[in-house]
This record gives structure tokens, C-alpha cells and sequence, in this order.
């Protein structure tokens, strides 16, 4: 049987999450930092810890058959790798931002100017779909301080929390792309079989995390209206209390709207409610 690669960040914003990831799919492998390749122990897979900006490429390549890597980068590298799933960390959105002293309402206000950034391809097609003419400055790092140098009008960055635009001078003023990590692939991998194995546990481990498991106690006249706000992989499991006339309820609830459940779960008659976060669930 041939040994799939997959391919993640060697080091940066990327490479904890993507380890904890393949770690959490219960791949068992070391994560020694000076090493580029690493066999994991019980599935046939080696990880190749590679810089970012490589790894879109060496999936089309066919170097890797999986990577893990943000979207600006596989736009900026215009490759042909085929998303399999979405990963939910390492969110941020590339933004256009102008100094603070700059009053411009409308993007085709930039026409005329120049905007540096490390992103020149996806830049010049929002630019070109917006019908803004702008002089695209492409440097190589440190996007944010060139405003400051008078080596642009604006920059085209990524953004997170905001604090590098803010201790620069700087604001946000359009959104260009939001981005996430993503497992990519190739289309018609030799290796289809292995690489859905993967794929299944990746998403096995993000529906967990989307869900916390909930026991509560309750007396059984409160049940139905228990029942009723719980929505549970299947229905909920009632199981019966040494108390008379009490029962416990196991569920699993949605990480997003949690707390509103809880405090509906509460005034519903709850009682005792124990929440434990879930490693993986298998449909
Ligand atoms: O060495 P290598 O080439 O592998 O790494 P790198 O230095 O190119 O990338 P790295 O580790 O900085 O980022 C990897 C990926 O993380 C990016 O491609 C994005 O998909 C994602 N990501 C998420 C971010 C950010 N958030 C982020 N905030 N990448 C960079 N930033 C930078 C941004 O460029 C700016 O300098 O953080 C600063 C802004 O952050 P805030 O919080 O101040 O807004
Ligand atoms: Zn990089």
C-alpha cells in the first residue's frame, strides 16, 4: 500500500493547530522541530513540515498528496488543488486599510493610488473586478509601516485582530478575502481510499468540536419541555435517577448557540447540568 503525505506548516500561525489536528485524528508521530518529514506510527502517512507559501504546489505537484494551509495562500499561488474541508482555525480577512488621516468613502477612490502588499494576484483581481486602477506595490514583508515610509497610499494585509493596522496609523477600509486554513487535494489522488479515511476523521474531530456533551437532571414533569429544546445527535437519552420521579438527560448541544440553550435548559427546570467536551463523533 503506498504512504500518503500530507503537507503543513513547518513553523508560524499554522503549524500548532495543524499538529493538534493530526494528533486529535489519533495519528501518533513525533513533531520534532528540526525535522521535514515525520512517519506517523499507526497509519500509513508521512507529514512533510514545509513553509506555507510551498505547500499549495506541492500538492498540485503531487509531492503531497494533502496539505493543510491558509486559502490567501492557495489564491495567491493560483494553483489547481481541490478543497476537501474547511478547518475553522486561522481565520483572518486580507483588507485594504488607509492611514487615518485619509477620508475615502468609496473603492474607486483608490484609483490612481498605490496600495503595497505581499499579495499581488488576489489584490489585482479584486481591483480589476472592481474596475479600480490602482499602482500595485508587491514587497516582500513588513506591508504595514511602507504607508508610514511614504512608500504607498495604502496596503493590502491581512488582518486578524486589527492591532497592527491600529499601532500603525492605520484603519481598515475594504474587505478583499476571508480566509481560513483548509485541507486541500488533488483531483484523482491514486491514494482515493486513504485520503477519505483521513478526511473522515478530520471532520469527525471538527463536528466534536462544534458540540459539547450536556447531563442534567430533571423532575420528570419538567421532561417534555426539557426535551423540546434539545436537539441531540439522535433524540436525547433519559435515563432513570435512584431519586424518585427524577431522570437524567444526555444530549449533545451546539457549541454556537450554547449558553442561550443553557440558560433555556435552567429556567426549563435543569438541574445539576454537566457539560464535558467531546473528542470525536463518528455518524
Ligand atoms: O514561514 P512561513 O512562510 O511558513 O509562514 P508565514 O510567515 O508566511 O505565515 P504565518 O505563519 O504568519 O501565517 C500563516 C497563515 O496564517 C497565513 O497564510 C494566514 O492564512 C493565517 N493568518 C491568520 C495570518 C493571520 N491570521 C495574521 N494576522 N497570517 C498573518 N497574519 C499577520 C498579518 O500579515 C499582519 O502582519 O498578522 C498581522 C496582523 O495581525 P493582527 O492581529 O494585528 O490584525
Ligand atoms: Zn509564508
Amino acid at each position: 500500500m503506498k504512504t500518503l503525505k500530507i503537507a503543513i506548516q513547518k513553523s508560524g500561525r499554522l503549524n500548532e493547530k495543524s499538529v493538534e489536528l493530526l494528533k486529535n485524528c489519533g495519528l501518533s508521530f513525533d513533531n520534532y522541530k528540526s525535522s521535514l518529514i515525520s512517519g506517523v506510527s499507526n497509519f500509513p502517512l508521512e507529514i512533510l513540515f514545509l513553509r506555507d507559501d510551498d505547500i499549495p504546489e506541492y500538492v498540485q505537484d503531487g509531492i503531497a498528496d494533502l496539505g493543510i494551509v491558509g486559502e490567501n495562500v492557495i489564491q495567491e499561488t493560483e494553483v489547481a488543488v481541490s478543497y476537501l474541508q474547511r478547518l475553522g482555525f486561522g481565520k483572518c480577512s486580507l483588507k485594504i486599510a488607509i492611514p487615518n488621516s485619509y477620508h475615502l468613502q468609496h473603492v474607486n477612490e483608490l484609483s490612481g493610488k498605490s496600495i503595497a502588499t505581499t499579495y499581488p494576484v488576489i489584490l489585482g483581481k479584486f481591483l480589476k473586478e472592481q474596475g479600480v486602477e490602482a499602482d500595485i506595490r508587491t514587497i516582500s514583508g513588513s506591508v504595514e509601516i511602507s504607508p508610514g515610509l511614504g512608500l504607498s497610499d495604502a496596503i493590502c494585509d491581512l488582518v486578524s485582530t486589527g492591532g497592527t493596522l491600529k499601532s500603525n496609523g492605520l484603519k481598515p477600509f475594504c474587505d478583499v478575502m476571508s480566509s481560513e486554513a483548509v485541507l486541500i487535494g488533488r483531483p484523482g489522488s491514486e491514494n482515493e481510499e486513504l485520503v477519505q479515511e483521513l478526511i473522515q476523521r478530520v471532520q469527525s474531530v471538527l463536528r466534536a468540536k462544534e458540540t459539547k456533551y450536556v447531563v442534567l437532571n430533571v423532575h420528570k414533569e419538567n421532561l417534555k419541555s426539557i426535551i423540546a429544546l434539545l436537539p441531540g445527535v439522535k433524540s436525547p437519552s433519559v435515563v432513570s435517577l435512584a431519586e424518585e420521579g427524577w431522570v437524567a438527560v444526555h444530549t449533545v448541544i451546539p457549541e454556537s448557540d450554547f449558553w442561550d440553550r443553557i440558560s433555556q435548559l435552567k429556567q426549563a427546570g435543569a438541574q445539576g447540568i454537566v457539560v464535558m467536551p467531546i473528542e470525536k463523533i463518528i455518524l
